[in-house]
């Protein structure tokens, strides 16, 4: 790219420098050569940039207009725009090194007039993405629809009481899929914002979510049409912008999928600052989705536990990124997923080379995470306290229970005799301890 159209001029490739390094703009863990446990860090990661926080989002709040300058809005045209947002987009994600980008129909082209002009851009904008993903080499990890924005999904998307909206939101899902195999896509996700209720006393719940199952397995039919071969993904979160999202969290959309069918087809987009809403850790849905085979994929960022919304903070906290670590290690990884940044940069973080600074910042921490992650699932003291409590359930009796031979009643003889069962510690402290010596 000629340097009179960069967009980050002051920037230049990031680099892995080592632990040891103290420049802002280089990785000191992140090193995606680096194997470990028998893949390298960029296929153990699959990093993702998020294209609407990090090139659509101005940072405004209900209180301000947005702090952000976008060098990429040049022109009255929106389509104009477009174009160099794309451009900026494929230079910051080239200078960083991450291997691919997700989007919103709605992030890479304007909405048009009437659906056919909107299809017309969302064409002429995968055209001209699929080349420079052909020159950079840079993939596409999922695509979406936005079916939140606009004010004809105001009281939802798939789930709308009106059946016009419904359509609408066929139309763009259409065009998205399209999109998303047109560019390779390996996962298709759906985030339903407003796919819930502000008030019980105007919904059928019932109504809706059998009408968003009918939905969801018309989008599937459809991409398996067209040749979609990857993964569809949904989305939990449990507010905002609704009061109640029907998506809540990990464990209730695993109950979706399997009451409407589509867990053959489906997985989950697992967000951090999501799952925290809900009320668990950011581990709790990890390992809950990783030991039902329903991993997808992970949004990667925080929230703040002074409050209560979705602040989106890029993820910086070391113990999560062990935690998510450990439970990856030992389930076979995230791939054909990976860790998309859904985060922004916070609205007083001015300086171009701050976009940087955040990534920077989110794929060292995670590559930090996995080599601790590393170190603590292969010790041997670990694997003992946590596996070991189980080992009633290895021989005799345990394992015959196991494997439903025993009856409740057979259960009670049992209890009947034996001697009262003794007190076996748990050992949480003991494990934490053991989990700190190894964040050195
Ligand atoms: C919003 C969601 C959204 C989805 C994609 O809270 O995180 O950005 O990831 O629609
Ligand atoms: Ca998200
Ligand atoms: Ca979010």
């Amino acid at each position: 790219m000629p340097s009179t159209n960069e967009y980050f001029p002051t920037v230049g490739t990031i680099s892995f420098e080592g632990a040891e390094s103290d420049n802002p703009l280089a990785f000191t863990h992140y090193d995606e050569n680096r194997l470990v446990a028998g893949k390298t860090m960029k296929e153990h990661f699959r990093f993702a940039v998020a294209y609407w926080h990090s090139f659509c989002n101005e940072n405004s709040d209900p209180f301000g207009v947005g702090t952000r300058k976008f060098p990429w809005d040049k022109s009255a045209d929106a389509m104009d725009n477009a174009n160099y947002r794309l451009d900026a987009a494929f230079e910051f994600i080239s200078k960083l090194g991450v291997p691919f980008y997700c989007f919103h129909d709605r992030d890479l082209a304007p909405e048009g007039k009437t659906i056919a002009e909107s299809e017309k851009n969302l064409n002429e904008m995968v055209a001209r993405a699929k080349d420079l993903q052909n020159e950079t080499g840079i993939r596409l990890l999922w695509g979406t629809a936005n079916l939140f924005s606009h004010p004809r999904y105001m009281n939802g998307a798939a789930t709308n009481p009106d059946f016009s909206v419904v359509c609408h939101a066929a139309a763009q899902v259409k065009a998205a899929l399209d999109a998303t195999v047109e560019l390779g896509g390996e996962n298709y996700v759906f985030w339903g914002g407003r796919e819930g209720y502000m008030h019980l006393l105007n919904t059928d719940m019932k109504r809706e979510l059998d009408n968003m199952g009918v939905f969801l397995r018309g989008a599937r039919d459809y991409g398996r049409k067209i040749g979609f071969e990857g993964t569809f993904l949904i989305e939990p979160k449990p507010m905002e912008p609704t009061k109640h999202q029907y998506d809540y969290d990990a464990a209730t959309v695993l109950g979706f999928l399997h009451e409407q069918d589509l867990a053959k087809d489906f997985k989950l987009n697992l967000e951090a600052n999501h799952i925290t809403l809900a009320g668990h850790s950011f581990a709790h849905d990890v390992q809950l989705a990783a030991q039902s085979g329903m991993l997808g994929s992970i949004d990667a960022n925080r929230g703040d536990a002074q409050n209560g919304w979705d602040t989106d903070y890029f993820p910086t906290n070391l113990y999560d990124a062990v935690e998510v670590m450990m439970i990856l290690l030992e389930h076979g990884g995230i791939s054909p997923g990976g860790f998309n940044f859904d985060a922004k940069i916070r609205r007083n973080s001015t300086d171009p080379e701050d976009l940087f600074i955040a990534h920077i910042g989110g794929m060292d921490t995670f590559a930090r995470g996995l080599l601790i992650a590393e170190n603590i699932i292969n010790n041997q003291e670990y694997k003992q306290l946590r596996y070991g409590r189980y080992s009633s359930f290895d021989s005799g009796n345990g394992k015959e229970f196991e494997e439903g031979k025993l009856s409740l009643e057979k259960l009670r003889e049992l209890a009947i005799s034996s001697a009262e069962p003794e007190m076996i510690s748990g050992k949480q402290e003991r494990l934490e301890n053991l989990v700190n010596r190894f964040l050195t």
